[in-house]
């Protein structure tokens, strides 16, 4: 491998804020995908987040020749039967916002009390190189859905993914409090713990078992 730089392969920049901020301080190079492969984003046609997590990174891999870290994620609302799942980008389709979202699972919502309300944020992370997935994560928070948005942080379903032990949403949270508990926060510290176990075994300080 001579491409050493890490290339976050999503267009979402609330991704890239939380990624590059829970990456900070490894020494590794992560680029974004608009500086270095400003190309078309592929379909995401899978039926589950692992499976779309690693069409994303393969599709990435094949223009891109160092590791590629790619990501789905979304919001299951049990209620709903665990919609929006794998279609939480484009919920409010043909042309879909984060508010337009956000609205839609509200007025699906309407009358359900909040017991009834449970939801979780799911996040599936792939490492891909050369064409292979060398790694996955999987990390999952469980909340509820609020009855109207609150706070300005974070971004998709943030304003009213409400999270108990706090009795905030993730919306007034601070990146970094978000990250601690969120399902991105958990999926990125086993990504973490990999690429330092890495890093360690090739400055020669441990076998490389991987
Ligand atoms: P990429 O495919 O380019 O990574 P995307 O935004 O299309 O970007 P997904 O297909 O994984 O990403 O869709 C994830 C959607 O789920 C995203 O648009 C948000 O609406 C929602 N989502 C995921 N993580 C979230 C989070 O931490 N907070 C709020 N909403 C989130």
């Amino acid at each position: 491998m001579t491409e050493r730089r890490l290339l976050l392969a999503t267009g979402n920049p609330g991704k890239v804020r939380e990624i590059r901020r829970a990456l900070e301080g490894l020494p590794l190079e992560v680029v974004g995908l608009s500086d270095v492969l400003p190309v078309k984003p592929p379909a995401e046609r899978g039926r589950t987040f692992a499976e779309n997590a690693r069409a994303k990174g393969l599709y990435y891999s094949r223009r891109w020749p160092g590791p590629v870290l790619a990501e789905d994620s979304g919001l299951e609302v049990d209620a709903l039967g665990g919609a929006p799942g794998v279609r939480s980008a484009r919920f409010s389709a043909p042309r879909p916002s984060d508010e337009k979202n956000i609205r839609r699972v509200l007025r699906q919502l309407e009358g359900v009390p909040p017991a009834k309300r449970r939801a979780r944020f799911v996040c599936a992370m792939v490492v891909v190189l050369n064409g292979r997935v060398i790694a996955e994560f999987r990390g999952e928070v469980e909340g509820r859905i609020a009855s109207e948005p609150r706070g300005e942080s974070g971004f998709g379903y943030d304003p009213i993914f409400y999270y108990p032990p706090l009795k905030k949403t993730f919306a007034e949270l601070s990146g970094g409090s978000k990250n601690e508990i969120s399902h991105r926060g958990r999926a990125v510290r086993g990504l973490r713990a990999y690429f330092e176990a890495k890093i360690k075994a090739l400055s020669g300080d441990a076998p490389d078992r991987a």
